[in-house]
């Protein structure tokens, strides 16, 4: 026989060969990818127990609720840059008695303050403060207001204020969930917010 006949099976052969190795392979690389490890650090507890303590679920429950804040008076900073983010009130959530007198100050230059349609108590009185301007508001209506700068809503530049009891929440929270759609950036804001009261 020439040896020239028997290329191709030769041919056959090494593909069979390097189709098997290459599988071979592509096993041992799934094998060792599915081998289940934990990254631990010194000092810190290992394993299990470490993702359960972080959960979101645990997260969600351990949100700090806005206490009452003292006296009549109450000021709220407009803010480019604060503790919580940029283009921000500060601070953003508040509660209050009936009656209270908040006063919106233009720290920074270009921001407003304006209680947005459908999410006030009903009966409340409106406000629309001019930009760059300090306004200040008498809560005169039990329950939930949310307010917003205009220019930066998009940025979820917006408050909270609780006037006595949150009579309005679901309300509220109802109205968030499409208020959201006109937010481009920190689009869970307002939920943290809510979630305060
Ligand atoms: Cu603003």
């Amino acid at each position: 026989m020439k040896i020239k006949n028997l290329l191709p099976f030769f041919t056959i052969l090494f593909t069979f060969i390097i189709l098997f190795n290459g599988k071979k392979y592509d096993e041992l690389v799934t094998q060792r990818l599915a081998t289940n490890v934990a990254i631990c650090l010194e000092g810190e507890p290992c394993g299990a127990a470490t993702s359960a303590s972080s959960s979101p679920s645990a997260a969600a429950n351990s949100v700090a609720k806005v206490q009452l804040s003292e006296g009549s008076e109450h000021t709220v900073k407009m803010l480019n840059n604060g503790a919580g983010g940029q283009m921000i009130f500060e601070p953003a959530v508040l509660k209050v008695s009936l009656g209270d007198t908040i006063h919106f100050k233009a720290t920074d230059a270009a921001h407003n303050s304006a209680s947005i349609d459908g999410m006030v108590p009903n009966g409340a009185n409106s406000w629309a403060g001019a930009l760059s301007q300090d306004i200040s508001v008498v809560m005169d209506t039990e329950g939930v207001y949310v307010y917003q700068c205009d220019p930066h809503v998009m940025m979820a530049m917006v408050g909270v204020i609780q006037v006595g009891e949150a009579i309005n929440l679901d309300d509220i929270k109802a109205s968030a969930a499409d208020k959201k759609a006109s937010f481009m950036l920190n689009s869970d804001r307002l939920d943290e917010y809510l979630a305060q009261l």
